[in-house]
């Protein structure tokens, strides 16, 4: 069974893949973004995943790459081109090259003319197939920076993409509307640059008139890929928030345990977002918390103190979620949400006041 995520950056509209081997669990990552690799990696630990490779289509000019991040978060190897011209990858990939996940692999072809060492990788079963900025749904890449070369892409689309079969599906690097995914069947009829009886010449003349502005964040984005994504300076999971030990779901809360806020009562707020009657009712509740029904946090939410970080409590977990939410609009940095609720805190076997036996 083959696991399969397309996730979405929006700030670059870069599509990020986790491909799975369901048997082993054995994972890839191709092009992972820099700033959604704590989501990325939220997202492989709750799947049971284990990331062997994070993979590159090519250097970035528009974003920083995730891979060196998830490196140092998940111990994965980073495979690039070897054409590409980045240092401290673990693995220069070569056309041809199979990378190996469980029972599963993708192969590696050279794709190049969006930049000179474009990779696209495709899946064993030539099901699925990963394009970078090689072909885009109904478009193609830009050609004209990072040694880009209308003549080279078109080649590179006509013998190594529209040679997979009809049905291959293509998945891109980035969609500027949205679009997520295409086949080459279609593309070989309706892509408007590369499709039909459209031909080399036909290609260079499309594409030396695209009058695109540079991207952004490119002199930022360039130098920082050829590194395969290392900071300049550490951030030793600097932005990890480190008054407990929490934990960042893929739902895009941060969470502490049971055990977790038992070590870290006397330092933090517990504040109970449950209505009255269950705050009083058989479930207790937590020694020292405060009690601030949901519906009313926004408004009441000055009551809290700014000093001490706020954990959210409620029955199962759901509701101070939500409050850890209003707590961030509000203004405050250091908020969680006690996993699992009072259920799990009681099963787990730590203390209440009131309640029932
Ligand atoms: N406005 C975007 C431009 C992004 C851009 O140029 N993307 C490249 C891929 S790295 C591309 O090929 N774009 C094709 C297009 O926009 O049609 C930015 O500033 O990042
Ligand atoms: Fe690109």
């Amino acid at each position: 069974m083959l696991v399969f995520r397309q996730l979405f950056d929006p700030a670059s509209s870069t599509y990020t893949y986790l491909l799975a081997d369901g048997r082993s669990a054995a994972a890839v990552i191709i092009d992972p973004v820099f700033e959604q690799v704590r989501r990325d990696a939220a997202l492989i630990e709750e799947l049971g995943l284990r990331l062997t490779f994070s993979l590159e289509t090519h250097v970035h000019a528009d974003h920083v790459t995730g891979a060196w991040m998830l490196k140092r978060r998940t111990g994965c190897r980073i495979a690039v081109s070897a054409t590409g011209g980045a240092e401290g990858a673990d693995r220069y990939l070569v056309p041809d090259d199979i990378v190996v996940f469980g029972e599963r692999n993708l192969q590696v072809r050279a794709t190049p003319g969006h930049t000179r060492g474009c990779l696209t990788y495709v899946l064993d079963d030539r099901s699925m197939a990963f394009t970078g900025d090689c072909l885009l749904v109904r478009g193609s890449g830009r050609t004209d920076f990072q040694e880009g070369d209308p003549g080279s892409m078109y080649r590179s689309v006509r013998q190594q993409i529209f040679s997979l079969p009809d049905s291959c599906l293509l998945y891109p690097a980035h969609d500027y509307r949205g679009l997520t995914v295409t086949s080459v069947g279609e593309e070989r009829r309706f892509n408007p640059r590369l499709g039909g009886e459209i031909g080399e010449a036909d290609f260079t003349g499309y594409m030396k008139n695209l009058r695109l502005a540079h991207p952004k964040k490119m002199d930022e984005a360039v130098p920082a890929n050829l590194k395969c994504g290392r900071p300049e300076t550490d951030p030793a999971a600097a932005e990890d928030p480190m008054w407990a030990p929490l934990k960042y779901t893929f739902a895009g809360i941060w969470e502490i345990d049971p055990l977790g806020l038992e070590e870290h009562a006397e330092a933090v707020q517990i504040l109970d977002v449950r209505e009255p009657g269950e705050f009083e009712g058989p479930l207790g509740h937590i020694r020292g918390a405060r009690l601030i029904p949901l519906g009313e946090l926004a408004e009441r939410a000055g009551e809290l103190g700014r000093d001490h970080p706020i954990v959210a409590v409620c029955r199962a977990g759901s509701r101070s979620a939500q409050a850890t939410v209003i707590l961030r609009e509000a203004g405050f940095a250091e908020v969680a949400n006690l996993a699992g609720g009072m259920l799990r805190w009681r099963a787990e076997g730590h203390a209440v006041e009131g309640g029932s036996a």
